[in-house]
């Protein structure tokens, strides 16, 4: 039974009862879905632990959600297409029954290779069918995926595979992304020398470029698959047990392992896809995410699985190898459903209109945005150019740690609103506090945005560290989980996101702490100490601007900046290498040692008002020295 909302009044009714009795409403969506043994209580909860458990002693697999349930009457319907990099390389169209065999026979691979229950593998791969037979293959047999974007460097691999002590790396040879070939396997290599844990690493070809395969640990994906059987009998899950863990970056150092468990992550991800994206059987859906990021994980590969929808899984970038990738594919795929960010949308917007042009777009029917703000201009050319004037444009917000989509319109059911995420979904109950916590009720209010009810999907821990879980998001406001997000209730009652209050920037969508960076830039034996801001940039969003204070020693100021630049990029990984560097004398102080960061910020979007009194800093005098130097005086 489908539980998508056909009407206004229909959301409205389907809110409310879900504020008023949220068990009674989450108890009748999970019925839908195929357990091995239902619940006993449908939730604990607790946001002081926090303890949180949704479906309490409910038995499943969530793979038996997608294959065993959708088999007798969709095997034959595509569940998979998967268009490459290279338009001239031939494409995949992969169904149901396929998909199925396909996980069950890596599942036999797996198990071949020493993987069980509760043992955690990570996912470095390209944007691949076999990256999503993987995750399925591993939450068939219990196993606990970590999906490590494969653009981050071999020391980000290294300390996420460390962190979660994992057993085995799946990857490629090497990757194809654009014009640019990825030599994926030697950064893995490079990695695994400081991972004690990994036992086995299995290598899909996909570029054919030469790569060192060591004996005993190396293996070829077609020779680990070779011989097994497609079938595997799915492991019983506990609805707690968990499913994956995806880091991510926040205002502290490392990143964080956010954890995501089976019953509540299942529930909440087929729901919110069906009624954000107004899925219709038949229907191609296209995400152009990565499945590193948690928009991958959860509307690439399980929220439209779950529903038995058609996922389209593109390879390549926006721009290769013209500007009209996006919109060719769009039409070759007749795809009804396009979602995308708005970093994408903004590049894309820079080529101007003639890119679309030999395309009709006609097949679209609601186009979504995600990641980051996005800016009236992006939304005006995405709803016009794109949309035609006539998708509804879903403004999705959410979080790796929500697990899905919190607010944002229903397509062509809720009204859509320039810039405004809008309205929360059926269960999410977002509030606006002030500083002290305190509940803004009413319209026309600002502050931070926090969610003062349990769903489905919420985060379950940081792994490994469960009172950095607690001080991060459960005890900035008691009782509430804090977004980290400002947010603001217009005069009608929609919601506008404003972006992030704490030391996270936003580029391209992508989260990067600022402590993180500076970590990195640190790392330089000239760096005498950083501080990194974000700051306004056209098409990524944000910018990432570096303050440095170094001994410049025998180098000039351009070599020592592209030397920190490309530290950054060393150990972190291209997305992370900053835009602007700037070497400074000193780093500017309050008397007990902090450095303020609002004048930085100030100085790198070149905004010189309100720069406040500078007067009671400890060293006053190099703000000025900032701002020269900045060449703004
Ligand atoms: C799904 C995803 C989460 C942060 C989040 C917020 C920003 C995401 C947004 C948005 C405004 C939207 N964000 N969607 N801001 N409008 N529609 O992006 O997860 O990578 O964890 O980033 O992204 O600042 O806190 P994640």
């Amino acid at each position: 039974m489908s539980h998508k909302i056909q009407t206004l009044s229909g959301y409205i009714h389907e809110y409310q009862k879900s504020v008023l009795q949220p068990e009674a409403f989450w108890a009748r969506i999970a019925e839908s879905f195929h357990w091995k043994k239902t619940w006993d209580k449908t939730l604990d909860w607790d946001f002081e632990g926090p303890d949180v458990k949704w479906f309490v002693d409910g038995k499943l697999n969530i793979t038996e959600n997608i294959f065993e349930r959708y088999l007798h009457t969709k095997g034959d319907t595509p569940a998979i297409i998967w268009e490459p990099n290279d338009p001239k390389e031939d494409n995949r169209i992969i169904t149901y029954r396929e998909l199925f065999e396909l996980t069950n026979q890596f599942c036999n691979a797996l198990k071949a290779q020493g993987i069980q229950k509760g043992d955690r593998v990570i996912i470095y791969m390209p944007m691949v069918p076999e990256a999503a037979i993987a995750m399925l293959a591993c939450a068939r047999l219990g196993a606990v995926h970590s999906v490590v974007f494969a653009g981050f460097s071999s020391s980000s691999l290294a300390d996420r595979i460390n962190d979660c002590e994992a057993k085995m790396v799946l990857t490629s040879d090497g990757n194809f992304r654009g014009a640019k070939q990825i030599p994926v396997k030697a950064v893995v290599d490079e990695a695994i020398e400081n991972t004690p844990s990994i036992e086995k690493v299995i290598v899909l070809k996909r570029t054919g470029e030469e790569v060192t395969m060591k004996a005993d640990r190396d293996i070829w994906w077609h020779d680990a698959i070779a011989g097994h059987s497609a079938a595997f009998k799915a492991e019983e899950m506990d609805s707690e047990d968990m499913l994956f863990i995806l880091y991510t970056s926040g205002s502290t150092g490392k990143p964080k392992g956010v954890v995501h468990t089976t019953g509540g992550y299942m529930v909440y991800t087929q729901y919110s896809f069906e009624n954000v994206f107004q899925y219709t059987q038949g229907d191609v859906y296209w995400c152009t995410a990565d499945v590193g990021w948690i928009t991958g994980h959860s509307y690439i590969v399980y929220g439209p699985l779950l529903a038995g929808a058609t996922t389209l899984m593109f390879e390549g970038v926006p721009t290769f190898p013209h500007a009209g990738r996006f919109w060719e594919i769009c039409d070759k795929y007749q795809v009804n459903q396009f979602y995308t960010a708005p970093t994408a949308i903004r590049a894309l917007q820079a080529h101007g209109l003639e890119p679309l042009e030999p395309y009709s777009l006609q097949s679209l029917k609601v186009i979504g945005s995600v990641g980051e703000p996005i800016n009236e201009e992006a939304w005006h050319w995405y709803h016009d150019h794109v949309g035609k004037g006539n998708c509804p444009l879903v403004d999705t917000w959410w979080q790796t740690e929500t697990g899905g989509i919190m607010i944002s319109a229903l397509a062509g059911i809720t009204p859509n609103k320039p810039a405004h995420a809008s309205l929360p979904l059926p269960g999410i109950q977002p509030v606006i506090v002030d500083a002290e916590g305190n509940e803004l009720t009413g319209n026309n209010v600002e502050g931070n945005l926090c969610i003062k009810f349990p769903w489905p999907s919420i985060l379950r821990t940081t792994y490994g560290d469960h009172e950095k879980c607690k001080n991060v998001y459960f005890s900035t406001y008691k009782g509430m989980y804090f977004t980290g997000d400002g947010a603001k209730r217009d005069h009608d009652g929609y919601l506008r996101i404003l972006g992030r209050v704490d030391d996270v920037i936003n580029v391209s969508g992508h989260r990067m702490g600022t402590a993180e960076v500076e970590n990195a830039i640190n790392e330089h034996p000239k760096v005498i100490e950083s501080a990194v801001v974000g700051f306004p940039h056209e098409v990524k969003g944000q910018g990432i601007y570096a303050y440095v204070i170094c001994d410049m020693e025998g180098r000039t100021e351009e070599s020592l900046k592209n030397e920190i630049k490309d530290t950054v990029r060393k150990i972190i990984g291209p997305i992370a290498k900053p835009d602007e560097v700037q070497i400074v004398p000193g780093l500017p102080k309050t008397r007990s040692g902090k450095i303020m960061r609002r004048i930085l910020r100030k100085v790198a979007s070149k905004d010189l008002s309100n720069l406040g009194d500078t007067s009671t800093l400890l060293n006053p005098e190099v703000v000025d020295d900032i701002i020269k130097g900045a060449g703004l005086k």
